[in-house]
């Protein structure tokens, strides 16, 4: 392309990074086109339909910030409206239409002077730039378990629920205790005629109230614009600067209000002092991602329920074989047992310059310079990709940052100072070797294993204050970047 002319994109996800994407980029007068794979936009909250899904980030914080929403039902609203919530918005800013589903990208290649991109069908085109908003936890983890076939039951992971299968008054097994096996527990165990949760490693959990909005507060929210922005930015604020720069200092206030809330609730809410033993986790608080819920530590005592913590030896077709010997009879076996969280874009095929492929460069693991770009792969800019903030916290706003900071460069190119541009090779490897050092000194890394830590045991995530994140989203340093 040709600088100072407008650009056209190619946006990879139609869930909430993709949506914001496509919307902004009308607003802003620009030609892009979406690929789905699926065939509905939503992402995660398309995916994952299990009973009790909600988001545990509250919902007047996990909205966009141009479309706040006055009508959410609760504080932490029901998984089904937030989805609701972003097909709303595609219709609203009408941008379905630019959308393809059912046909994923499988092949992205820089050509020069713009992007070449295919999908299974053979469909796809030339784009002068690429915006993978793919999201993170996509690719369901199955777990490595002896017999795992061999169950006769009905058996699925968390994010691919099988509806049709019956609940009520049946014996559920359910593996994995975090944020997703404890909201799946809350909401099923009551309904279980017997529930086994087996879990693996204890989780901290932060009690939240179940707050439902009355009518007469969503109509004030509705009437009054302004208190909704005030919601929001205080809820951005206490959240994103409150808890972010908590996880990094472990000697901080927060991070003591943050641990003593966790053992303060496991204290006073399980009388059970052998239960509470085994749900006392053997690691800081926040160092895996804290657990949220409402109703989890009334479910884990109810009568019919039982929490296992004898190591899963087996699955037999009848049930779950602990290393005690005892069958654990099933029905029904959920695994909520995580998602392979390194594979971004992948496994499509991405050539950058000179055809290198970022599998290649990746091959370690991932990374992206200041969470957003990659060396070699011009105009090619990612949403919530590797190295991005991530905690109990809206990953909208995170994306908001980056789209706003990637216009910033496109405006560059639509006022002709240059039509490609990428990180440096330079620039990417200080700040990773920077990132790296500070990741280690977080909470993060101080004695468990989640899904926030690379191979190496490191947390993968972006380990400065959300503050610095704001900073260095608002301003690009061009220093920093390869330009044509
Ligand atoms: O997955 P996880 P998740 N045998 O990876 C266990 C987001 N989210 O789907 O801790 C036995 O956290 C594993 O055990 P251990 C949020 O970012 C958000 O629950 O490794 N157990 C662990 O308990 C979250 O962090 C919302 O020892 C096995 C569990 O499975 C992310 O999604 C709601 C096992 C996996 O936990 C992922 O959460 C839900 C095995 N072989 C999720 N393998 C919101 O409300 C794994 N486990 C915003």
């Amino acid at each position: 392309m040709e600088a100072g002319s407008d650009p056209s994109f190619a946006i990879i996800g139609a869930g909430m990074s993709g949506i914001l994407a496509a919307v902004k980029l009308k607003q802003a007068g620009l030609d892009f086109r979406v690929f789905e794979k699926a065939e509905k936009l939503g992402g995660t909250w398309r995916e994952n339909t299990y009973p009790g899904i909600a988001c545990d980030v509250p919902s007047h914080l996990y909205c966009y910030s141009f479309e706040l929403n006055p009508d959410w039902s609760h504080a932490n609203s029901p998984g089904a409206e937030i989805q609701e919530y972003f097909e709303g918005v595609a219709k609203r800013y009408d941008v379905e239409s630019s959308m393809r589903f059912g046909d994923p990208i499988v092949r992205c290649e820089w050509m020069g002077t713009g992007w070449e991109v295919e999908t299974a069908s053979g469909q796809g085109g030339r784009f002068d730039w690429v915006i993978a908003a793919t999201g993170v936890l996509h690719h369901p983890k199955l777990p490595d378990i002896e017999g795992l076939d061999s169950f006769e039951g009905a058996i699925f992971h968390s994010a691919r629920w099988d509806s049709s299968v019956p609940l009520d008054g049946r014996r559920i097994g359910l593996i994995g205790t975090g944020s997703s096996g404890v909201q799946i527990t809350g909401a099923l165990a009551p309904r279980a005629g017997k529930f086994s949760l087996f879990q693996r490693t204890a989780q901290w959990v932060v009690p939240v109230e179940e707050i439902a909005y009355s009518d007469e507060q969503r109509a004030e929210f509705r009437r009054n614009p302004e208190q909704l922005k005030e919601l929001h930015e205080e809820l951005d604020t206490s959240f994103h600067e409150g808890f972010g720069n908590a996880v990094l200092d472990g000697k901080s206030e927060f991070f003591d209000t943050i641990e003593k809330t966790c053992t303060d609730y496991l204290e006073n809410h399980i009388a059970d002092p052998e239960l509470r033993g085994k749900l006392w986790p053997d690691y800081r608080a926040a160092c895996k991602r804290l657990v949220i819920s409402h109703d989890f530590f009334d479910a884990i005592q109810l009568p019919n329920t039982e929490l296992v913590t004898e190591n899963i030896e087996r699955i037999d077709p009848a049930g779950v074989r602990t290393a005690d010997g005892r069958l654990h009879e099933l029905d029904v076996l959920v695994l909520a047992t995580g998602f392979h969280v390194d594979r971004f874009m992948r496994p499509m095929t991405i050539r950058g310059h000179d055809g290198i492929l970022l599998d290649d460069v990746w091959r370690e693991r991932p990374a992206a310079y200041m969470s957003i770009g990659v060396p070699n792969f011009p105009n090619f800019f990612m949403l919530n990709g590797p190295n991005s903030p991530v905690g109990n916290f809206s990953l909208i706003r995170t994306a908001e940052m980056q789209f706003d900071y990637m216009m910033q460069l496109v405006e560059k190119v639509r006022s002709g100072e240059f039509s490609n541009i990428m990180p440096t090779q330079e620039a990417a490897t200080r700040f990773e070797d920077e990132r790296t050092e500070a990741a280690k000194k977080t909470v993060w890394a101080s004695g468990c294993s989640s899904w926030y830590l690379d191979d190496r045991g490191i947390p993968a995530a972006w380990p400065f204050a959300f503050s610095r994140f704001r900073s260095e989203m608002s301003k690009p340093n061009f220093e920093d970047f390869r330009v044509a």
